[in-house]
């Protein structure tokens, strides 16, 4: 049931991400409306604004984000028209969603940081939705409660059944890398001292670029030490887990339930597919808990434009170490205090 006050959000970008977040307003997001689509292809943004009522279609996302019928933009256009796209927003004081990565580098989320620091408000949230996993969540309460002691080593495991784009290495990093880095620093409010980076390919037909199997290594500053595991061509299925080992014991993801099956001498549960299968409940809370900050005029509780630049520090340096064959230092600045994160933990 959509109430009274519902937020007109405009979308930009009809792929996949941007149909899957549109159907979870229409279908689940009570605190907010489709009012407005733009895509490249009319023809996909038709189709979305058909299946959600009545949002206008644009040819021209600026002319989107600037139209008074949208109240708030939800971005899931490609990496790299992100910057562009949520200083506008900040330009017309519109708050933003957007996807991640926040840019395909640090310097241009920089850019980021520093308009939305003038303005002095909060508008930009960013898309790093393993926030909003009900397993991840678990984790983090278990590690918030310090019942496990010090936390001492992280394990990440990030795999996708194939390659949804041209996987470069540094492709893979910068546009799949920034999902587990967030969830090193949510889970376990450190932040990232250095990384080392290798990858090998999973096939001999896949060309040597084609690092699809790259080993993330980082040094935190609690003290502890984190892998990360990137596989994108698993070709079984997507599965995400992050295991923290700590002093006194270990916690790791759950897995969504399914049914065990037991047949021809072996017990099986299905894997999922899709990452928009697999993290559609992370969503869902996303957008909800997004529309419903912007209805109360409450801070988001998901990633900040600072998340998505720390991010995008580490994704640079890890890019640096895959092209150097050696570890990189990863200098994070101090934590403006537009964002200080009051949900932070003390670490
Ligand atoms: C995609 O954009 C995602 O957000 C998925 O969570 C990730 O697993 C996938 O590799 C990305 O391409």
């Amino acid at each position: 049931m959509r109430n009274a006050s519902s937020i007109a959000v405009g979308l930009i970008g009809a792929g996949n991400m941007g149909t899957r977040h549109a159907e979870n307003i229409h279908r689940h997001v009570g605190a907010a409306r489709l009012a407005a689509v733009h895509d490249l292809d009319r023809q996909r943004a038709e189709q979305v604004s058909t299946f959600c009522g009545s949002a206008a279609v644009f040819d021209d996302p600026l002319q989107l984000i600037r139209d008074d019928r949208v109240e708030a933009v939800l971005i899931a256009s490609p990496d790299a028209t992100h910057p562009a796209l949520v200083l506008e927003c900040l330009r017309c004081r519109k708050p933003v969603l957007c996807e991640k990565p926040l840019a395909t580098s640090a310097a241009d989320a920089d850019k980021v940081i520093q308009a939305e620091s003038a303005l002095g408000r909060r508008l930009v949230a960013v898309g790093l939705m393993r926030r909003f996993d009900p397993y991840h969540v678990a984790v983090r309460q278990v590690i918030a409660s310090r019942q496990l002691g010090r936390p001492l080593l992280y394990k990440g495991v990030h795999r996708n059944p194939a390659i949804p784009y041209d996987a470069h290495g540094e492709v893979i990093v910068t546009n799949s890398a920034g999902h587990d880095i967030d969830a090193v620093r949510w889970l376990l409010g450190q932040e990232i001292e250095d990384v080392y980076v290798r990858g090998v390919r999973s096939h001999a037909s896949f060309s040597a670029e084609t690092t699809d199997l790259l080993l993330v290594q980082m040094t935190l500053t609690g003290d502890c030490l984190a892998t990360i595991e990137l596989y994108m061509a698993a070709e079984y299925g997507y599965e995400v887990s992050a295991e923290i080992v700590s002093e006194r014991g270990a916690v790791v993801t759950g897995q969504p339930a399914h049914a065990i099956v037991r047949s021809e001498q072996a017990r099986s549960v299905p894997v999922p597919v899709h990452w928009l299968d697999r993290f559609q409940e992370a969503y869902v809370a996303e957008l909800a808990q997004w529309a419903h900050a912007l209805q109360t005029d409450q801070p988001f509780p998901g990633a900040s434009a600072w998340d998505g630049y720390v991010a995008l520090l580490v994704t640079d340096a890890c890019v640096r170490s895959l092209r150097s064959h050696s570890p990189v230092a990863v200098e994070t600045p101090a934590r403006p205090s537009l964002y200080a994160d009051a949900s932070k933990f003390a670490s």
